[in-house]
């Protein structure tokens, strides 16, 4: 760790002075589309803390969305990054391969679930992923249709845009999409129209009916799903979803993917969040926490559905860059030495406990929800389940207004998300959230 003081510290108006500046640059010089959670410009970030050009010292909640878990410059990753660095920044894995792409290969073996023979190919972003394991499925298969979920996110390319459900800001104007790809109902627990405790069993069927009647499960080649719904709104499908979904998978030779690209690595307190209903995914796309903030991605799964793309169909300029998969293994390292699972663990023990007394005191907050440190509120109006994205937006606002940096998230944006750092100190998490209960109690 660097010697970044871990504490909260406003020292000017949000934003400061000299990142009002570099705000007026950047709207002048970067494209309007790419948007940013908060108008402050980052100058260190390390354990639990982002500091800004003028000094100020957030404490950080989102974790650049679920990629610094290890901390935003952990030792072990900007060891082996800068030693990497120092030799070679590059050659092509497709010209002259390197050690480190087959390190995080074996790796990955090791830690996804399941003890079969397994391969991996890697990439750049979480999109990439998606696309690669679509292709290999494809390939595997000889079908073309793809299902995926209500409130689903999987990238912001062609593709991916079709694998994503909202439209707003993703899709909208982007089209026409990628054809052959499919939606049907998740197990949305809080919203279920009979209740949660039926969402699994009834979404499950309505969700298989629909592949049945609509596609043609002889038609599938691969269902992708995120074990907890990261951008939908920390939607964890309701018991028994995920297993069905998996079985129907299994019974008609079609690739179940497990797109674990936000909630992998350490997040919800398991190496993978599929491994808490004991789910062996065929695929599992992987990216963000992978490598401690540099950009990596890999498609793992069985080496027999991994091995049908042919020689040459798989690849990409930069796909597992070396300083890249230095910082995978950097991040990797340090996940086992300070055992951040449980680290994971012991926030949702902080956070849980706070969110739902909170929710007692604000009827706004109309369900609690996640594990591990991925965790949510949704915001809700009074009395009702009727979305409130107008308090979601006031309450990030007023947090972001007094140093903490907090996301939202979730197909109606009425949700609060929490995605610490897995080594952020407990002082922080609970300054945070005091901040945040009072930011409820002004509004
Ligand atoms: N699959 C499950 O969460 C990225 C997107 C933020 P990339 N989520 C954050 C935004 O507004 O762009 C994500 C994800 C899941 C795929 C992706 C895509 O990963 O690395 O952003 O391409």
């Amino acid at each position: 760790m660097s010697t970044l003081p871990q504490e909260r510290r406003v020292v000017t108006a949000i934003p400061g002075p000299k990142s009002q500046e570099l705000q007026s640059r950047r709207t002048a010089s970067v494209a309007a589309g790419v948007g940013s959670v908060m108008p402050v410009f980052a100058a260190r970030a390390d354990g639990g803390i982002v500091e800004d050009v003028d000094g100020n010292r957030f404490i950080d909640f989102g974790s650049g969305i679920a990629v610094t878990t290890v901390g935003a410059s952990a030792e072990a990753v900007v060891r082996r990054a800068s030693a990497q660095l120092a030799d070679f920044t590059h050659t092509c894995f497709m010209v002259t391969p390197y050690e480190g792409y087959v390190e995080v290969a074996e790796q990955l073996a090791e830690l996804t679930p399941g003890d079969h023979a397994k391969k991996s190919a890697l990439f750049n972003s979480g999109a990439e992923a998606v696309e690669n394991a679509v292709k290999i499925a494809r390939a595997y298969t000889k079908r073309t249709a793809v299902v995926v979920f209500d409130h689903g996110y999987h990238g912001r390319t062609n593709l991916t845009m079709a694998l994503t459900s909202k439209n707003m800001p993703y899709k909208q104007g982007f089209g026409p999409f990628a054809p052959e790809v499919y939606r049907v109902p998740v197990a949305y627990g809080y919203r279920w129209p009979t209740g949660a405790e039926n969402a699994g069993a009834e979404a499950s069927a309505q969700a298989i009916d629909q592949i049945n009647k609509q596609i043609g499960a002889e038609n599938v080649a691969a269902i992708i799903i995120e074990p907890v719904l990261g951008e939908g709104g920390f939607i964890e499908p309701a018991k028994g979803f995920l297993p069905a979904i998996r079985q129907f998978a299994s019974d008609n030779g079609i690739v179940f993917v497990a797109d674990e690209i936000q909630s992998g690595f350490c997040r919800t307190g398991q190496w993978f969040a599929c491994e808490d209903e004991g789910i062996v995914p065929d695929l599992i796309t992987t990216a963000k926490g992978i490598a401690g903030g540099l950009p990596l991605s890999a498609v793992t799964g069985r080496a027999e559905i991994m091995d049908a793309a042919h020689s040459g169909g798989l690849g990409g300029t930069y796909g597992g860059n070396p300083v890249a998969c230095a910082g995978a293994l950097g991040a990797i390292e340090t996940m086992r030495e300070l055992d951040l699972n449980a680290k994971a663990k012991r926030i949702e023990e902080v956070m849980k406990p706070r969110l739902t007394a909170m929710q007692e005191k604000f009827d706004i907050i109309g369900d609690v929800r996640g594990r591990g440190a991925m965790i949510a509120i949704e915001l809700v109006k009074s009395g009702t389940k009727e979305p409130n994205p107008k308090a979601t937006a006031q309450i990030a606002k007023a947090c972001h207004a007094e140093g903490v940096l907090v996301l939202t998230t979730g197909t109606y944006s009425n949700v609060v998300r929490f995605l610490p750092p897995l080594v952020i100190g407990e002082e922080l998490l609970t300054d945070g959230l005091d901040v945040l209960e009072a930011a409820f109690a002004a509004l």
